[in-house]
């Protein structure tokens, strides 16, 4: 990719450049995953939570046509408040560049772009995945094969608790891609602490993640991603009862409205947000706010 598709500002440069510890932040969290305007208060949180655990932060996004490795205040601004600005999957990236328009990333894009430009530790929330209703709508969401084919570490609260869990960690283990449990040996539920799958394998500290991470590029191989489910703390969870009951209705909702495509996990996520009068919004925030600190400390341990 030429310098002018790659643009990397000059501090996320810098540090790639000097070897200091960088974190990859997605954009699609901001600008469809959490409502205006906290949203950018969110954003501006996230990046100040990398640099206090010792990190650079590197938030992507494409903005007319140009794909950003880090991000001014402004244009952080423009991703949290523009209505314009799209929602980018992996394959979405060449028209966006080709068409010079402006776009959140995911977590297939994102995870994508950061590896292109170097960057070995990702945080996101939740990561998208197998839906339920796969049988009838083929719905896997991209951020799988992607990671699949892409070497990055992506610390994330598992997989949202909207999708068929048990189907998205298969497809995870079809595909290659490791998973590690930090702290736990079950795989969590994005809202809540658990899913009540197992993990294979757990680890405790940042290091340990740093020596899994190590051991993958000592091993070479396929370039696959490393996913490192840290669970939201089980006093921040959402209420597990509570969650079931408003799941069954959003799913209820989306069916019968009709929405497919990219439009699934933003409806899902909003329609639970105002079901659960905002203590999803708090959960997920929680979940997000652990996964940054946890990817600055291993892209520290680095
Ligand atoms: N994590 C969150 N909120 C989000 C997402 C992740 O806490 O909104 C986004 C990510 O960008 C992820 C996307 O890649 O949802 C999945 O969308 P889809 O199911 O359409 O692939
Ligand atoms: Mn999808």
């Amino acid at each position: 990719m030429s310098e002018t598709t790659l643009l990397l500002s000059q501090e996320v440069r810098e540090a790639l450049d000097a070897d200091r510890p960088v974190v990859a932040l997605e954009s699609t969290i901001i600008a469809h995953g959490l409502p205006r305007p906290r949203n950018l208060a969110v954003a501006e949180e996230l990046e100040s939570l990398v640099r206090d655990h010792g990190a650079v932060p590197a938030t992507i996004a494409v903005l007319d046509g140009q794909a950003h490795i880090g991000l001014g205040k402004a244009q952080l601004e423009r991703v949290a408040q523009d209505p314009e600005v799209r929602k980018l999957g992996h394959r979405d990236l060449a028209p966006a560049l080709a068409s010079g328009a402006s776009g959140a990333t995911t977590v297939s894009a994102t995870a994508f772009l950061a590896a292109r430009a170097g960057i070995r530790v990702f945080a996101t929330g939740g990561l998208g995945g197998v839906h339920r209703e796969w049988v009838r709508s083929q719905d896997e969401s991209a951020d799988l094969r992607l990671l699949a084919r892409t070497r990055i570490a992506v610390v994330c609260a598992g997989v949202k608790s909207i999708l068929d869990v048990p189907a998205t960690l298969q497809r995870l283990e079809t595909l290659g891609v490791g998973v590690l449990g930090y702290g736990t040996d079950r795989f969590p539920g994005f809202y809540l602490s658990s899913s009540g799958e197992p993990v294979d394998w757990t680890v405790h500290t940042p290091e340990e993640v740093a020596e899994v991470i190590r051991a993958q590029d000592a091993l070479g191989g396929p370039d696959t991603a490393l996913v490192v489910a840290q669970p939201v703390p089980e006093d921040r969870q959402l209420d597990p009862e509570l969650h079931d009951r408003v799941l069954s209705d959003a799913l209820s909702a989306c069916r019968e409205r009709g929405i497919t495509g990219q439009g699934v996990t933003p409806f899902l996520l909003e329609h639970l947000m105002r079901a659960t009068a905002g203590a999803s919004l708090e959960a997920n925030l929680a979940a997000v706010r652990g996964n940054v600190r946890l990817a600055a400390r291993i892209a520290a341990a680095l």
